[in-house]
């Protein structure tokens, strides 16, 4: 290095002596850096370099040797330890690592107080122990190094969601020959330890009753913050009585698997439940939550009557009298399940309606005589939309009533008799005529004597 110097001093200008100068500080920096394993990345931290090289120079260049010397030393003793590996392109020497790198893999379920890792280095003479030291440590005392042996001791749990990867610097001396130093990674190996978390612990949504089968209605949002497949999740949907209404796709959204019915089934409880992959199938976690479907109405029923498709009515009933009362039911839900009545044929207005309530009222006299029977035509229909309605004849019957007086068929009857007449002899037949039916129409003829009535019996024969 001093012949270099010294050759670049002749070799100098005014203009390229700054130049020169730079360089061979980088030459150095770059050769510590090689010689006592400074990643290259860190170079680019040039305040970090200059650090580090303040801290290493009492301990390092005091005794530092030539490189070509420290591979010759170590290939006269020979002695590697058995079993270890190390680089062919970095040969042992008294104060090197068996390693270049030292790598630890670790699970994060691990209990502290466990030997995770070892370090070694190279030989040392009598009387004297390699000391080994942790020169930078991202882990803040995670992994505690034992000076003498080499091992390092877990202190604290892992937690392989919280960091995954501790780079600690150790640095090893053995006596006063100098120090060497070596990077160890410690990897934290993912354990199943997370449960499957969803977005709410119990949802509440609502699904037309239309809804075709296959619409997906709700987002699960399952999340599980392990790796792998220990954070990858099936969600599912538990149902104690096997209902098979809904389902849940490989996106973790809810579905619809056949029809709805709101009328049969309003609302439904759920419980979903999401299980992660685990390679083990006991380590599986899950995790349950609970979903609210409300089925909301469409109007898809129309309105059905349940009152009787005739009546029976007096001819002479009351004007305004209720005739009877129409009932028609919408199993739909709120307007779509209201009914309202109407009569079709408006322009016989015999009977009326109420529309809310059904009752029908009798407008026009009666006569049973004209007509015995009337037949009306009731709409019941919804006020959904659009509407559903739905008619039926009603039958109204009307029973006689005794409003006719029997009336003779004449006026006036004359009739000559011959005074030898047998008594008993039918002498003239009377006939009276009755509007009505039944009793009412049974006509029943009596002789009126003096003022007296004189039962004579119902066949009109005067004797
Ligand atoms: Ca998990
Ligand atoms: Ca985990
Ligand atoms: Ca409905
Ligand atoms: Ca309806």
């Amino acid at each position: 290095m001093v012949k270099i110097v010294s050759l670049i001093t002749k070799m100098d200008t005014a203009g390229s002596l700054i130049k020169w100068k730079t360089f061979i500080f980088y030459l150095m920096v770059v050769n510590y850096m090689f010689f006592y394993g400074v990643p290259f990345s860190n170079m680019a931290d040039a305040s970090q370099a200059a650090s580090n090289q303040e801290k290493w120079s009492n301990m390092t260049l005091v005794e530092r040797h030539p490189l070509s010397s420290w591979y010759q030393r170590s290939h006269w003793h020979g002695n590697n330890k058995p079993g270890a590996t190390h680089s062919p392109q970095r040969r042992l020497t008294p104060l090197s690592f068996y390693k270049l790198v030292y790598s630890f893999q670790v699970k994060e379920d691990t209990q502290p107080g466990t030997i995770v890792g070892n370090v070694e280095a190279g030989e040392h003479s009598k009387g004297s122990t390699n000391t080994f030291f942790v020169l930078e440590d991202d882990g803040e005392g995670l992994f505690l190094l034992s000076h003498l042996s080499g091992d390092f001791l877990l202190s604290r749990s892992l937690d392989y969601e919280t960091q995954r990867l501790y780079i600690l610097t150790v640095v090893v001396k053995h006596g006063d020959l100098g120090a060497s130093r070596v990077r160890v990674y410690f990897n934290v190996l993912d354990v199943n330890d997370n449960l499957p978390v969803f977005r709410l612990d119990s949802y509440s949504v609502s699904v037309p009753e239309d809804s075709p089968v296959g619409t997906c209605f709700l987002s699960l949002n399952v999340s599980d913050a392990d790796d792998g497949m220990n954070g990858e999740v099936d969600i599912e949907v538990t149902a104690e009585d096997g209902d098979t209404t809904f389902l849940v796709n490989p996106d973790g959204a809810l579905c619809l698997n056949i029809e709805l019915d709101r009328e049969s089934s309003s609302d439904y409880r759920l419980t979903v439940q999401a299980t992660d992959r685990a390679l083990s199938i006991s380590r599986r976690l899950t995790a349950t939550a609970r979903v609210v479907i409300n089925v909301d109405d469409i109007n898809d029923n129309m309105p059905s009557f349940t009152s009787a498709g005739s009546v029976t009515i007096p001819e002479d009933t009351a004007l305004q009298a209720v005739v009877m009362v129409i009932q028609a039911v919408d199993v739909d839900s709120g307007s779509n399940g209201d009914v309202v009545y109407t009569l079709e044929d408006t322009s016989v207005s015999v009977f009326s309606i109420n529309r809310t309530n059904g009752r029908l009222y009798l407008q026009q006299p009666l006569d049973r005589e004209q007509l015995d029977t009337l037949t009306v035509t009731v709409t019941a229909t919804d006020r959904g939309s659009p509407p559903l309605a739905s008619s039926m004849n009603l039958a109204v019957h009307v029973e006689d009533a005794n409003d006719h007086n029997p009336e003779f068929t004449h006026n006036y009857y004359s009739l000559a008799l011959r005074e030898d007449t047998p008594r008993g002899t039918s002498l003239l037949q009377l006939r009276a005529l009755d509007g009505d039916i039944g009793f009412n129409g049974q006509v029943w003829y009596y002789k009126l004597s003096q003022g007296h009535k004189k039962d004579n019996g119902s066949n009109g024969q005067v004797q």
